[in-house]
């Protein structure tokens, strides 16, 4: 089963949207493989956002993600990335679409609340990254046969 990771954010939490996150997740058909309430490392955020290391936002980007506590999870199902992707909403809140979570509940590309694997591969790196092998949960839900075709 496709796997994808997910954070919210900082403000996410501090603004009391966790619960909604997940609820919406849950909704959609997705199923929670793992999950952890945390504080970020230095370290950590500078390997997850090491792609942007050198651009104009980098600073402020490892600053936010290092700001308060996260909630990192890992979402299965068919198409889980591209589902998560689009249930979050495009970067740039202002771009999201009506009825994601950016959008719902974001203004600034810089406080958008959610972060998503974008790709099946890094969903795995990422998940890797973030979670022992041992937390991850392989279980069925008995939902699954009417959520799965
Ligand atoms: P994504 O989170 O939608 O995958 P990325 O382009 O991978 O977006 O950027 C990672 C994160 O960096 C964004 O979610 C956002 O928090 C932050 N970010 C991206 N572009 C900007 C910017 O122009 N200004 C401030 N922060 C930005
Ligand atoms: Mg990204």
């Amino acid at each position: 089963m496709e796997r994808t990771f997910v954070i919210v954010k900082p403000d996410g939490v501090q603004r009391g949207l966790v619960g909604e996150i997940m609820a919406r997740l849950e909704r959609r058909g997705l199923r929670l493989a793992a999950a952890k309430f945390m504080a970020v490392s230095q370290e950590m955020a500078e390997t997850h956002y090491s792609i942007h290391k050198g651009k104009p936002f980098y600073d402020g980007l490892i600053a936010y993600i290092t700001s308060a506590p996260v909630m990192a999870m890992v979402w299965e199902g068919v198409n889980a990335v591209a589902a998560v992707r689009q249930t979050m909403g495009a970067t740039h809140p202002t771009e999201a679409a009506p009825g994601s979570v950016r959008h719902d509940f974001g203004l600034e590309v810089g406080r958008n609340i959610t972060h998503a694997s974008d790709s099946v591969e890094n969903g795995e790196k990422e998940t890797a990254l973030w979670f022992k092998p041992e937390e991850l949960v392989n279980w069925q839900r008995d939902l699954d046969r009417w959520i799965f075709e």
